[in-house]
């Protein structure tokens, strides 16, 4: 098993099902991960609790997905100097325009890197978190250069293509 560098978290249990699209891009990464919930307005304790443990027990880059007002991403960054990628997930009638505002509008000197709404967002956060450890880490590294390889060759005409 991969030794656990990444914390997911989620707002809600509603936000699993998009949010778990991060971790497998962690996966093809080989970077190990854990994913769990806690809501900043219903539990803040637990994510102080959780923010203030995660670099002792290995973490370096957390990612925070969240619906509505979506301050988890904002409040887990004041309680701790890791780096920390927000992803705005769609959960009310405002279809992610909400939670993007909220999480991308950081004042400065605590900032979240912000990536797009929902499934786009959530799997970009896994390949920007692998390219954060990447830094410091040559077989992420290599691993990065391999999958931009790959996406480079499935740029060009399908075979056959005969402009009419
Ligand atoms: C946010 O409110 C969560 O991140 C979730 O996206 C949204 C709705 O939460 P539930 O009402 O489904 O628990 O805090």
């Amino acid at each position: 098993m991969s030794e656990l560098r990444v914390g997911i978290v989620v707002g809600s249990a509603s936000d699993l099902e998009v949010m778990r699209k991060c971790g497998e891009v962690l996966d093809t990464y080989d970077i190990g991960w854990e994913i769990g919930v806690m809501s900043a307005h219903r539990a803040a304790d637990t994510v102080r609790a959780y923010a203030g443990a995660a670099r002792d027990r290995g973490i370096r880059v957390l990612v925070a997905g969240a619906g509505a007002a979506a301050h988890l991403p904002g409040v887990l960054a004041s309680l701790t100097p890791l780096p920390v990628i927000g992803v705005p997930l769609a959960a009310t009638p405002l279809a992610g325009f909400d939670s993007l505002l909220s999480i991308v509008q950081m004042p400065p000197g605590i900032p979240v890197a912000t990536v797009a709404v929902g499934d786009m967002g959530a799997r970009n956060a896994g390949h920007l978190a692998a390219e954060i450890l990447g830094v410091n880490d040559s077989a992420v590294l290599a691993a990065i250069e391999r999958h931009r390889a790959a996406m480079r060759e499935n740029v060009q005409l399908p075979e056959g293509f005969r402009p009419s």
